[in-house]
């Protein structure tokens, strides 16, 4: 490529229903189980690339400020990726903007990588299948292996060395069964251990981890099934089932990785008394303090009335399903 390649894309956050939590391969990021997610509509990440004909380094603009080291090497290693596959050097100027508050248990990674695989591999010029971004973006972020998909999506642990099979695929189109989300947002700043060091240290510590691994793929096909039949019972059971598991492991780490606040803890329970109220709902919280609200459509509304103005609860969002990652125009902002 001589000349400057640029392209946008912009992605939704997705939710595990049933979760990732644990590698088979670092280097790869291969994971150790399959996982479902639901992908959401209304917090995405928008991302330019543009591959510059200089001799200057990557540079990175996260929500307008300047970002270097940790955060820019991770981008620099994912753009290598790209480059080694479209045979080209160029450094590249990354622009990316979050809707939603980033690296607190938002899934900030998992559409700011899905955006970013599209972004840069559309301004290198190549022309990637889904499942080719997918595998791509796993090699940035797991989870944004699935925000390449919209609605339902399915994560596949994969047995090839090479990952090339570790992706996700549609499970259900957003439209099979249009499901809301309220995000109860309970702290606003990033958390102290990220998912990558502490699902290392849950497979390295945790007791309960070999279990974990060994249980995923019941909770996949239970989890699967509720979703094809629209079974909601069946799907808060398996979710929340899975959930709680998946903090067990954490919380059963050395030292004790403890992701929840004492907000997070009260909202849990006003998700149980929704349910026994007779409101669809459930809850789910991935590793941080945030609680996801996941409920039929016609119960949104009551959802948000019964959480507004709990003390705690810093901000709410509203979210439907939503579509996958996507070419956008123009530049990041
Ligand atoms: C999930 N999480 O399935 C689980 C639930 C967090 C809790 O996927 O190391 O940021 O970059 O592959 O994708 C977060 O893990 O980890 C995550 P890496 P990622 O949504």
């Amino acid at each position: 490529m001589t000349k400057t390649g640029s392209a946008a894309a912009v992605a939704g956050a997705n939710f595990a229903l049933v979760k990732y939590w644990g590698k088979r391969d670092d280097r790869l990021n291969l994971p150790a189980a399959g996982s479902i997610s639901i992908t959401v509509d209304s917090l995405t990440t928008r991302t330019s690339v543009t591959f510059k004909d200089t001799k200057e380094r990557d540079s990175l603009l996260m929500n307008g400020k300047a970002v270097s080291g940790k955060m820019l090497d991770k981008v620099s290693g994912f753009l290598n990726l790209v480059r080694n596959r479209a045979g080209i050097r160029q450094p590249a100027s990354v622009e990316t903007v979050n809707s939603f508050p980033t690296g607190a248990g938002l899934a900030s990674s998992a559409s700011g990588f899905a955006a970013l695989a599209l972004a840069a591999s559309n301004a290198a010029g190549l022309n990637l299948s889904r499942h080719e971004l997918s595998v791509l973006a796993r090699q940035g972020s797991g989870s944004a292996a699935r925000s390449v998909f919209g609605g339902f999506v399915e994560m596949n642990r994969g047995s090839r060395d090479d990952g090339e099979d570790a992706a996700a695929t549609e499970l259900a189109a957003a439209a099979h069964w249009p499901l809301t989300v309220t995000v109860a947002v309970t702290d606003l700043n990033p958390k102290d251990t990220g998912s990558r060091d502490g699902m290392a240290l849950s497979r390295e510590t945790s007791p309960f981890y070999p279990n974990w691994v060994a249980g995923a793929d019941a909770d996949l096909a239970e989890c699967r099934k509720a979703v094809l039949n629209r079974d909601f019972g069946k799907l808060a059971d398996v979710s929340e089932f899975n959930c709680l598991k998946m903090h067990g492991v954490a919380m059963s780490s050395r030292p004790g990785l403890i992701y929840w606040n004492d907000t997070t803890v009260r909202l849990i329970h006003e998700a149980r008394r929704m349910r026994n109220d007779g409101i669809p709902v459930f809850f789910t919280v991935d590793a941080g303090p945030q609680v996801k609200f996941i409920s039929l459509p016609e119960a949104a509304l009551t959802v948000k009335t019964r959480l507004d103005g709990m003390p705690g609860i810093k901000e709410l969002f509203s979210c439907s399903l939503g579509e996958g990652v996507c070419e956008a125009k123009g530049g990041a902002g």
